[in-house]
């Protein structure tokens, strides 16, 4: 239902986006939008370029008076750090990055390949999943993500609603709901950048209010599960996504794996645990969508790693460039937006419609059905 494509380069003179799919009559509040562009940026353990970027973004078309129109919203975010032409050419790439994949497979130098690997394009990114949200919101769902981990600090994750997540991580300068975890947290980072080294980590991101039969069991590209896995793997430095209680379930028998069903009049078919992550049978099945994702650590280190000189073949160390030492905070907000993408989408296959009007009259038919 929904699609979208970005273009442009981490120091290039802009970042855009084009989005179709998205119904008519959707509120447009650009500074919830611009607020997720924010908090991209921020983050414990950001580097210099955040300091120069103040990311917002400049309505191109689809919106009208405040409301979206149904036509392709296109939206534009400039770069202050535009210097694309004068970025000196790299030779020497990072193990771990695009780079030397990047410059055998399009035959060109490492300089135009990090220049689009970047996580930078991000930001588009962040900017279509912050209007999905804003669609989520519309019919009562709501988004929060947390970090869980960053390299040896691990957070104890209490048993939390959606707000009370988004609550809890508002004065943590890394995202994580623990005030204790969090101060781990920051010393690790420091220790990393102490290092000149990087380090990775873990974040969760959860969704409450999504309507059961988001995503099928019937055909398996449009399994809400894979199509969340491929959306979110998709992000820079993702290495494991996993629903629910993910890898854990590989180590307990089926008896303690499984949510029992339950039913009342009043709240339907429902489950008092949640070990499946709001997803069965590839299926939302009405509990909050929680996705737990692992980032690795950077890879542009400023202490390099060993590499190879691509123009003399010679042992060298890879080229270091200003980057971050830790993005988990700043990943975690991505994540949330790319699940909140892939939700939306879920939504609007199920309930279709041109208009936000058209899907609140379909939407309250299939509830009524469900009940039923
Ligand atoms: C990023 C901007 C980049 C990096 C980072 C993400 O800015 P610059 O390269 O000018 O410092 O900070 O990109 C990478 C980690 C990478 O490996 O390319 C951003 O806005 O998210």
């Amino acid at each position: 239902m929904l699609s979208y494509i970005t273009t442009g380069e981490s120091h290039g003179k802009h970042l855009a986006v084009i989005l179709q799919g998205m119904p008519s009559g959707l509120p447009m509040d650009l500074n919830y939008v611009n607020e997720a562009l924010r908090c991209r940026q921020s983050g414990y353990g950001r580097g210099g370029r955040q300091k120069i970027e103040k990311d917002t973004v400049e309505i191109l078309g689809g919106i009208i008076k405040g409301k979206t129109t149904g036509a392709p919203i296109g939206l534009l975010l400039t770069n202050r750090d535009f210097k694309i032409d004068r970025m000196p050419e790299l030779t020497r790439p990072r193990p771990g990055h695009a780079d030397l994949v990047g410059a055998l497979k399009y035959e060109q130098g490492i300089r135009a390949v990090l220049e689009r690997s970047s996580a930078r394009e991000t930001a588009m990114r962040v900017a279509v999943g912050s209007i999905c949200e804003l669609l989520l919101k519309e019919f009562g769902m709501d988004v929060a993500s947390h970090v869980v981990r960053i390299g040896p600090a691990g957070a104890k994750v209490p048993d939390m609603s959606v707000a009370e997540i988004r609550r809890k991580i508002r004065n943590s300068p890394v995202y994580c709901v623990s005030p204790k975890a969090s101060k781990e947290m920051v010393s690790v980072i420091d220790k990393a950048r102490r290092n000149k080294d990087s380090v990775g980590g873990q974040f969760e991101v959860c969704i409450s209010g999504v309507p059961i039969g988001l995503g099928t069991h019937v055909h398996h590209e449009r399994k809400l599960d894979g199509r969340i896995a491929q959306h979110v793997m998709s992000m820079q430095s993702v290495k494991a996504v996993e629903i629910g209680a993910g890898t854990r379930l590989g180590e307990v028998f089926g008896s303690e794996a499984h949510d029992e069903i339950f039913y009342t009049k009043k709240l339907g078919y429902y489950h008092k645990t949640n070990r499946a992550g709001g997803i069965e049978g590839g299926t939302s099945n009405g509990s909050d969508i929680v996705v737990r994702v692992t980032m690795k650590p950077i890879s542009t280190l400023a202490r390099p790693l060993a590499s190879v000189d691509m123009k003399t073949k010679r042992v060298a160390k890879a080229d270091f460039e200003r980057s971050d030492t830790c993005a988990v905070p700043a990943g975690s907000l991505i994540g949330r937006t790319l699940v909140s993408y892939v939700i939306a989408d879920g939504f609007l296959e199920k309930f279709g419609g041109d208009s936000v009007s058209e899907i609140r009259r379909n939407l309250r038919s299939y509830l009524k059905q469900c009940h039923a």
